[in-house]
């Protein structure tokens, strides 16, 4: 077995066999990867633990003993605050600029300005109109879009009141911010206030700069994430489940293989359309190939495989790996989670990364810059370099391995799933829960980090907790390990979950792990968690439902802002890896920061963040909070003998009876 020589082996670093499989090749061929590079390279150990300041030159400074304190005197309690707050900034930046930059698309759409793109989804639109009081009626579907872009637009840069999204929050839950003045102002204003109150001199207080995380991110997830997701779906449709495919073994030796990585749905489902059209598919046949196969990395992916089941080539952690099977002529990367070290991977091979966003350039990659008014064109010239760059393949190792999955559980299409078009509603899904059926819910989300088992974490809490019956969503990087898995197919799931969960899922047709999209798309479940509230039952807040989030093998920034805003929503939410800000035994006050995160936070807005490594003891915990929740809503016991006695079970029990017995079986008496 190959084996880095200082490094886990394959097998260790991640359990996808594709990918231990491109590993290997890497071992053999003497490249680095990610994974090699984070076992060469120990994390700092002052830095992992966030004691570390470097926000002015008097230092850096760094606390590694009780009683030091920065050069201006700063505690450490109050440095990790402001690290944490400077992350949480960063990754409610990155998620709202991207729907910032969604909003602005929508806009020059409704006035004609864009090519090739069309409003799809046009009742999601009116109904989101008339929730914020534009008018509809009598009116063009551009007419209204050009409003509710407007009002998008205007949620950014607002410097007083309140976003406006943020109303789509239970109101009780809007009550707590609004106590608490947390309510964001302006999605941008509240970042900007985190870099004014971490600058040297300013809010030196931890409690006070971690409530301001709170609101930054209220900002990102309620907000700048929210309106990405609801511009995605009026542009590119609301996802429905649809079938697909994910893991390496997508990338076919006979086609031009383009992958897409990133994250905005803007120029991938451009490409998308331009791979298909006659005259790409002919300009491919022309050089050899059987046409352009597409796929996609990271959110990007989520975003086409889950509108149009475009297969999902990998997450994170592939995207070094799928360049190494030799058979992709471009990577087309936009923005955020691209690793820089794809350019160096690219070098070894025939590959072409090419950067479209205006505010991403990596040295070594081709640009060709994306503008939404020439969308169509542009997607069709990096389509052309991608087949002219065919004839440049050389040897080629595509792991033979892809699973099938069916994505596309958005908040509408389960609302639909659970009651029809005529009598649309969550009720189902509460009676559920209430009888106990479904023990509780979970939300497993985030990314995956080299660090750990590549993908390990996601699928051995997500089987645990199938086992307890408890009903999983899952976005970004954690779903596309499900998938690969094949948790995200009714079939393939439903032998591992427990009875009551299995019922429900057979009754209604959906699979135990529901697949609801990318990062942004975590704006999904917290409507879906509004309307599980108001649809009464399990209680009058978020914070009283049987639900727990959790993120466990996260990396990015985004993660941080995720996490809080989860919290901040009053969802209890474990995240494990590397904590962003950890306890350092020999300094007493770096305790500080993981009490106000869990103990504060709880007291504020009702739910702690925490930090754990060991899966038994996350399962213990999610489970725990459940049963406690519904021990508070005055819910039955989970009791899984209760289940599993009806439905499907019971029919393949009958058929392992002859005619006769099964009539017996089945009418109690005998029946000739
Ligand atoms: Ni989320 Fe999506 Fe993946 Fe992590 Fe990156 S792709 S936005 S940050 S790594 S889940």
């Amino acid at each position: 077995m190959a084996k880095k020589s200082n490094g886990r082996t394959p097998q260790e670093q991640t359990i996808d066999i594709a990918s231990q499989e491109m590993l290997i090749r890497a071992n053999e061929l003497g490249y680095g990867t990610a994974f090699s590079r984070a076992d060469d390279m120990k994390a700092c150990p002052i830095g992992a633990d966030n004691l570390c300041c470097k926000i002015c030159s008097m230092g850096p400074c760094r606390i590694v003993k009780d009683g030091q304190t920065g050069v201006c005197g700063a505690t450490a309690d109050t440095i990790q605050a402001r690290n944490f707050i400077r992350m949480v900034a960063a990754g409610a930046a990155a998620h709202s600029d991207h729907g910032r930059d969604m909003a602005f698309t929508l806009k020059e759409t409704a006035n004609g300005e864009t090519q090739g793109y069309i409003i799809r989804d046009v009742a999601k639109l009116r109904n989101l109109a008339a929730g914020y009081d534009i008018p509809i009626e009598g009116r063009s579907p551009n007419e209204i879009a050009n409003d509710l872009a407007d009002l998008y637009i205007a949620q950014f840069g607002q410097q007083n009141g309140t976003v406006v999204s943020t109303s789509r929050a239970p109101k009780t839950r809007q009550e707590v911010w609004k106590k608490l003045g947390v309510l964001p102002r302006g999605v941008d204003r509240e970042v900007v206030e985190c870099l004014h109150r971490t600058h040297i001199g300013d809010d030196q207080d931890a409690e006070h700069i971690l409530d301001h995380a709170l609101r930054t991110a209220i900002g990102d997830g309620w907000g700048g994430s929210l309106i990405a997701t609801d511009v995605s779906d009026i542009l590119f449709g609301s996802p429905a489940p649809i079938l697909g495919e994910a893991n390496l073994g997508v990338l076919k030796d006979d086609y031009v293989n383009v992958i897409v990585h990133g994250h905005e749905p803007t120029l991938s489902n451009m490409i998308v359309a331009a791979s298909q059209s006659p005259d790409m598919i002919e300009y491919a046949r022309e050089a050899g190939a059987e046409g352009i196969n597409i796929s996609g990395i990271c959110c990007t992916a989520n975003e086409i495989l889950m509108r149009q089941g475009i297969p999902a080539a990998g997450n994170f952690l592939q995207q070094e790996l799928a360049i190494m099977t030799g058979a992709v002529e471009s990577m087309v990367v936009d923005v955020q989670c691209i690793m820089q070290a794809i350019v160096g991977m690219a070098e070894h091979f025939h590959t072409e990364i090419i950067t479209t966003s205006k505010k991403v350039k990596i040295k070594g990659a081709t640009h060709i810059e994306f503008d939404e008014r020439k969308a169509l064109d542009i997607a069709k010239q990096i389509l052309r370099s991608a087949v002219d760059n065919y004839k440049n393949r050389g040897e080629t190792q595509i792991p033979d391995h892809r699973s099938p999955v069916i994505p596309g559980f958005s908040h509408e299409y389960i609302n639909y799933a659970l009651g029809g078009s005529y009598r649309s509603s969550f009720r189902p899904l509460n009676d559920a829960v209430m009888s106990g059926r479904i023990r509780g819910l979970v939300g497993i989300v985030g990314c995956n980090n080299p660090r750990e088992q590549h993908d390990a974490m996601h699928i051995r809490i997500a089987e645990e907790l199938l086992k307890q019956d408890v009903l999983i969503v899952e976005t970004g990087c954690s779903s596309i390990a499900s998938a690969k898995q094949g948790l995200l197919t009714g079939e393939a799931g439903l032998d591992q979950v427990g009875p009551g969960l299995r019922e429900i899922c057979e009754t209604i047709g959906i699979p135990p792990v529901l697949h609801m999209g990318s990062c942004v798309d975590n704006s999904r479940i917290l409507t879906v968690l509004a309307q599980v509230v108001e649809e009464g039952g399990l209680g009058e807040d978020i914070s009283e439902i049987p639900v727990v989030g959790l993120a466990p093998e996260w990396m990015s920034e985004k993660a941080i802002s995720i996490a809080t805003y989860v919290v901040a929503s009053g969802v209890y939410t474990i995240m494990s890896g590397t904590a962003p800000v950890a306890e350092n035994p020999r300094v007493k006050d770096s305790s500080i920061i993981l009490d106000l995160l869990s103990n504060g936070w709880e007291e504020k807005v009702g739910a702690k963040l925490e930090f754990m490594n060991e899966v038994d003891e996350i399962v213990n915990a999610v489970l725990e909070h459940i049963d406690k929740k519904r021990a508070e809503l005055g819910l039955p016991e989970y009791n899984p003998e209760a289940f599993g006695k009806s439905g499907d079970d019971r029919m393949l029990k009958l058929e392992e009876l002859s005619l006769a017995d099964r009539r017996q079986a089945i009418y109690g008496v005998p029946v000739a």
